[in-house]
């Protein structure tokens, strides 16, 4: 186990990408936080992770970004990597329906294993190829809705609203992470008592790092 206190950051959001296996996950990372693409990349074996950090509302954040493997041989491992995620990209590739078919598979697996607040985006990768399309966009509208999710298509390979598909996921967790630090604070102000109250903001306390002690458990 490795232990460390950072205070180059205000929050640490543990994000997961997830989906079947081809649909770009790891190369959308790769956009992300380097700005590179591999056409020929190899498929993920297990779980993988990269890190940015960015201002999203004046607050420094760092992004935890892991990549899972989509295969199914390792679904287990991919279900251990959801826990205690606030943030998932769910990607399917619009050229292949079977991968928008299993969205639903993917949506559950996310509901069962990450934080109940999670704040899932769904993405539509490969839009570059907008002649094989087999996904029209209203489909995914439709199902983005139905489910709350957010939506955009998205291209690693011409760097298509990759970076906005983040951006949105990080800024709608700090909106809610705002939220709950003012409901807690306005329940504080409410009992009428001197400092010393006890506030209770447990839940709070996985997303906010200053001074903070993070563990990662590999
Ligand atoms: N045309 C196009 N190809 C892409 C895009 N994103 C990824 N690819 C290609 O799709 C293939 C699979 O990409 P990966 O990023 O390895 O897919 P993955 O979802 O991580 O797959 P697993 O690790 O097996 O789960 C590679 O050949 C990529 O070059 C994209 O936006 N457009
Ligand atoms: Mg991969």
């Amino acid at each position: 186990m490795g232990c460390k206190v950072d205070h180059e950051y205000d929050y640490l959001f543990k994000i997961v990408l997830i989906g079947d296996s081809c649909v770009g996950k790891s190369n959308i990372l790769l956009r992300f936080t380097r700005n590179e693409f591999f056409l020929e990349s190899k498929s993920t074996i297990g779980v993988e992770f990269a890190t940015r950090t960015l201002q999203v509302e004046g607050q420094t954040v760092k992004a935890q970004i892991w990549d899972t493997a989509g295969q199914e041989r390792y679904r287990a491992i991919t279900s251990a990597y959801c826990r205690g995620a606030v943030g998932a990209l769910l990607v399917y590739d619009i050229t292949k329906r079977q991968t928008f078919d299993n969205v639903h598979r993917w949506i559950r697996e996310l509901r069962d294993h990450a934080d109940s607040n999670i704040v899932i985006m769904m993405a539509g990768n490969k839009a570059d190829l907008n002649h094989l399309r087999s996904v029209p966009a209203k489909d995914a509208q439709i199902l983005a809705e139905k489910e709350g999710l957010s939506f955009f298509e998205t291209s690693a390979l011409e760097s298509l609203d990759v970076e906005k598909a983040f951006q949105s996921v990080l800024l709608d967790i700090y909106h809610i992470i705002s939220k709950k630090a003012m409901a807690a604070q306005e329940a504080g102000s409410s009992t009428g008592l001197p400092h010393g109250t006890t506030i209770n903001v447990s839940n709070l306390s996985s997303y906010r790092s200053k001074g903070a002690a993070c563990c990662n458990s590999n």
